[in-house]
């Protein structure tokens, strides 16, 4: 079992997509264990984005990261971060294959509505800056039966 960090971005807030997307993760059988709306501050950007701070689009990427709030969510479930990865689509809207979320509402590289962690060591780092221990909520999910085989 896997725990991912997604950001419904400033983008996703605006277009009124929030119920979209968190509805197709909830029909893949993710769970939602942790969800907030926050506002991204200069600083937690500077965190989020550290491996990008250098980098010349890091001050658009922040000005549009803080542009409006954002909603944190905790998924947890098999294999979580490839998963939600993968119904993410590429980076690039413009290259994201068609049935992925980007694919499907995005035509922009920077404005691409959603970001997950992308390995297991980025999901913890991530977790533990839009969430505190307390704030995720564990419950069993009574369709499990229904959702995957016991040795699954
Ligand atoms: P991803 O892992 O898909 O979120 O993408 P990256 O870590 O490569 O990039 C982080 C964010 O920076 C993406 F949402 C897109 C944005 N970005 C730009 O705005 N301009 C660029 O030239 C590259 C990335």
């Amino acid at each position: 079992m896997q725990r991912s960090l997604i950001l419904l971005k400033p983008d996703c807030v605006q277009r009124r997509l929030i119920g979209e997307i968190l509805s197709r993760f909830e029909a893949k059988g993710l769970q939602i264990v942790g969800l907030k709306m926050i506002q991204v501050t200069p600083e937690l950007s500077r965190q989020h984005y550290a491996e990008h701070v250098e980098k010349p689009f890091y001050q658009s990427l922040e000005d549009f990261i803080t542009s409006a709030p954002v909603v944190a969510v905790a998924l947890e479930g098999l294999e979580a971060i490839t998963v939600v990865r993968d119904m993410l689509g590429a980076t690039n809207g413009l290259k994201a294959a068609p049935g992925t979320i980007r694919g499907d509402f995005s035509s922009s590289r920077q404005m691409n509505l959603v970001h997950a962690s992308d390995s297991p060591e980025s999901a913890e780092r991530e977790l533990n800056l839009y969430f505190q221990p307390n704030e995720f909520c564990e419950y069993s999910m009574n369709l499990t039966p229904f959702m995957r085989a016991d040795d699954e």
